[in-house]
């Protein structure tokens, strides 16, 4: 007989109390790469502050540690781009007039190309052994790339994001997750962007009309719950 299925556990969220579901849930941190939160990658060359982002980096630590401490699944993802650029599309390398652009060599390598030293995901947030690392073209992390297939082998119907940029990638990919029939929580602190206006606003987005994207909760709350669940996927 399959043993019953452990209780949900209520989150303190908005626009009310998200039901975290112990085996479920998989945390998915967005694109957390030198290229966007370090001097001289694709970030600081759009003329951003790549300060900004940093405030993301210990309370994504946070969450990792406490996911990985729960056994729960783990999918990094990271803005990436074949080295001969064959799967970015010019209207994404030619936009406007940045310092450098998609593919250009920087002072991290080229940027936003796999294997590069400015693609990799900051020291801090490194991907751990198991843990799945999805290489996206886009904004949204199911265009264009096996998420779906592995969370499906995973067994994952919850997502609880971290990442930057909030209304970008992350916002982006909340979004597709959303319309494939996935339960998507935002944690507010593990999340930045180089525009705060936009991060705020982009909060208020996913919780308006009941929900209509998301909810968003607060790190305290998330880290609360996953120390009441109990340890191992489903
Ligand atoms: C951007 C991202 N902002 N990861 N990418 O271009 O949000």
């Amino acid at each position: 007989m399959t043993p019953p299925a452990p209780p949900r556990l209520a989150v303190r969220a908005r626009p009310f109390d998200f039901a975290l579901d112990p085996g479920r849930a998989a945390l998915v941190v967005i694109d957390m790469q030198r290229d966007f939160v370090e001097p001289g990658g694709f970030g600081a060359a759009l003329g951003n502050d790549v300060a900004l982002l940093a405030s993301a980096i210990a309370p994504t630590r946070a969450l990792l540690d406490a996911w990985r401490a729960r056994g729960w699944p783990v999918v990094h993802t990271r803005e990436s781009h074949a080295p001969d650029l064959s799967d970015c599309p010019p209207a994404k390398r030619d936009r406007g007039s940045p310092a450098l652009r998609i593919g250009d060599p920087g002072p991290m390598g080229r940027l936003l190309v796999r294997g590069e030293p400015g693609c990799e995901i900051v020291p801090e947030l490194a991907p751990a052994p198991g843990e799945v690392v999805i290489d996206k073209p886009g904004k949204g992390a199911f265009f264009a790339t096996p998420l779906q297939a592995e969370l499906q082998r995973l067994g994952v119907t919850q997502l609880v994001f971290a990442g930057v940029t909030t209304e970008v990638c992350v916002q982006t990919t909340m979004r597709e997750a959303n319309d494939r029939g996935y339960e998507a929580l935002l944690v507010e602190e593990a999340t930045a962007s180089y525009l705060p206006a936009f991060k705020a606003a982009t909060i208020e987005m996913i919780v308006a009309q009941g929900g209509i994207v998301g909810w968003v909760a607060p790190l305290a709350a998330v880290l609360d719950a996953l120390a009441h669940a109990p340890a191992g996927a489903r």
